[in-house]
């Protein structure tokens, strides 16, 4: 048993976007996904987490953007310390401090910053080094995104079968690097089905399910074969249809629910008509409203404008490709 610790460490991790989802658990204790899935890092969003282990502490104490966490998303951060207690062999409270610099729960994928930046703080706070491969297991065990943010660029999570093969690698290229993620905040409140129940239901009830784990296998090996290509155009196309599939496993589940709401519909029909009108763009959309416009530099200022007018300037964000894991 470990008594004493009082060493702060800080990790900042940037959150990623899917562009190949993860939909559904094979194993939800272990956080083993039924597929593969790739995402893009992305610059613009990130969570900051210091954790001190301390004897002096009679409970986990955490806060977020300067609040106490309480509830299920305190047990969660509770419980995904004492994974790290248990495999460091500390055996003392934590003090977790979180600045998040995403817009909750609003479909930008904050649980995968969140708890990749934990498991990095809290690991080497509790005495371990791992490497990044085991760095990219234990997040997966907080949020299965989150094993992703571990790695910069464009990222892979091989599925695995269990503990020890289920995990994140960087997808080595140096093709599409002036992609951009124009990422429209639609809106900014909790969605009311989670990922988490919302995959559960969609595993258990829709009859597509067992078809979309085929579909997935195929559309990951064709969007890696387009990033080698440097083909911008196959790429778009596979996110988009990946995206689209995903969201027909909510409409298809019982009970059926939706992610999207008008302002949702209204920024797909504009990404297709200046795609139609020449300006090559694709949309994809994780589990809320907000539509993240996927696209090259050189046409980011006329999709701004475009949406800057439909939403106001301040629900538009530019992200390029963001970085790994850093300590601070
Ligand atoms: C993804 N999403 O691949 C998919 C696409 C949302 C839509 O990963 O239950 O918060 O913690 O493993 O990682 C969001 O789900 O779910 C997610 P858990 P997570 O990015």
């Amino acid at each position: 048993m470990t008594t004493s610790s009082d060493k702060t460490v800080t990790a900042v991790a940037h959150t990623n976007i899917a562009l190949i989802k993860y939909w559904g658990k094979q194993n939800p204790e272990l956080i083993i996904p039924y597929t593969g899935s790739l995402s893009l890092t992305l610059d613009q969003f990130y969570t900051q987490t210091s954790v001190t282990f301390n004897a002096n502490l009679d409970k986990d104490q955490i806060t977020i953007d300067g609040q106490p966490v309480t509830g299920k998303s305190g047990q969660r951060v509770h419980n995904f310390l004492s994974i790290v207690r248990q495999e460091s062999g500390i055996d003392l409270n934590a003090q977790v401090k979180s600045t998040n610099h995403v817009p909750t729960a609003a479909g930008l994928a904050s649980s995968a910053s969140a708890f990749a930046a934990l498991a990095a703080a809290a690991s080497k706070a509790a005495g371990m080094n791992l490497s990044l491969t085991d760095l990219s297991r234990l997040a997966r065990r907080g949020s299965g995104s989150a094993c992703r943010s571990i790695f910069g660029g464009f990222v892979e999570w091989r599925k695995g079968s269990d503990d020890t093969n289920s995990y994140a690698i960087p997808v080595e290229t140096t093709h599409l690097n002036d992609i951009r993620i124009v990422a429209l905040t639609i809106e900014k409140h909790q969605k009311p089905i989670s990922s988490r129940e919302g995959m559960a239901l969609s595993v258990t009830t829709s009859p597509y399910y067992p078809t979309w784990v085929k579909v997935v296998e195929a559309d990951l090996e064709n969007i890696k074969a387009a990033i080698q290509d440097d083909d911008f155009t196959r790429f778009g196309t596979i996110s988009e249809l990946n995206a689209m599939r995903m969201h027909a496993l909510t409409l298809s589940a019982d009970p059926d629910f939706l992610y999207f709401n008008g302002d949702t519909l209204t920024a797909m029909n504009e990404v297709k008509r200046l795609r139609h009108s020449g300006i090559e763009c694709y949309y994809t959309i994780d589990a809320g409203p907000n539509i993240k416009v996927i696209c090259q530099q050189a046409n980011v200022q006329t999709i701004t404008d475009t949406f800057s007018n439909l939403f106001g300037p301040t629900k538009v964000t530019v992200a390029k490709p963001g970085p790994g894991v850093k300590y601070l």
